[in-house]
């Protein structure tokens, strides 16, 4: 089912279900290399989510602000690599909502447990704001903030649950968006934590 949220992004509900298993193996291969850390935000506040990058690009913030980087900082080596069902998977995604030929360079994956938020934001530090951005929940449900392209703009709230995926693209690109403090609750696979891939061209 592709649900459309507004001009630019689409809903597609349960598209990852078919590619859970291998997503999770790939995960906690990933995460056994780079391990999720809580990043610094510029201002010096750490953020309550866990994050992990996969592939050649991943997303970092520090006191120096918020960039991509090849280099783990906390291992001094590159980012594990790829995987191609997360490749294959972002592409089919983007793809079917009429992003044709969409090739990630960076997975970032975004740990929330009980209580963690991520506050409204824009995604600006990619080279290319043509490119969309295709999006893959896992776990317990989410609520996600979907705001404009002013910060003020008051947001719709979208439930995001297991297997869903978001492409954002187009004049939908630059919105401000959030997610919700996150309520506690239980998923079978993935215990008490959602896990979110977010998959961009930065560089
Ligand atoms: C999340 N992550 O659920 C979200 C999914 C992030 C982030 O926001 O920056 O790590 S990506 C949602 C997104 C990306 C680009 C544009 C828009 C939403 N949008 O226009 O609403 O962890
Ligand atoms: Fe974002």
């Amino acid at each position: 089912r592709t649900e459309p949220l507004c001009d630019g992004a689409v809903v597609l509900r349960g598209f990852a279900l078919p590619e859970q298993a291998s997503l999770l193996q790939a995960i906690d291969a990933i995460v056994a290399q780079a391990p999720f850390r809580h990043l610094i935000t510029p201002g010096g506040r750490r953020m309550s989510v866990g994050m992990t990058n996969a592939g050649p690009l991943g997303w970092i913030s520090d006191r120096q602000g918020y960039r991509y980087d090849a280099i783990d900082p906390d291992s001094g080596r590159r980012w594990p690599a790829m995987p191609e069902v997360f490749l294959r998977l972002a592409g089919r995604a983007a793809a079917q909502a009429g992003f044709a030929d969409f090739v990630p360079d960076a997975c970032l994956i975004n740990r929330y447990r009980a209580g963690d938020r991520l506050s409204l934001h824009q995604d600006r530090d990619e080279r290319d704001f043509g490119q969309p951005i295709v999006s893959v929940s896992l776990g317990i449900p989410a609520i996600f903030l979907f705001g404009g392209l002013q910060r003020a703009d008051r947001p719709l709230r979208v439930p995001l649950a297991h297997g869903d995926v978001v492409v954002w693209g187009g004049p939908a690109r630059l919105r401000h968006h959030g997610v919700l403090p996150l309520k506690p609750d239980h998923h079978a696979a993935l215990g008490e934590c959602r896990i979110n891939l977010t998959f961009r061209r930065a560089g």
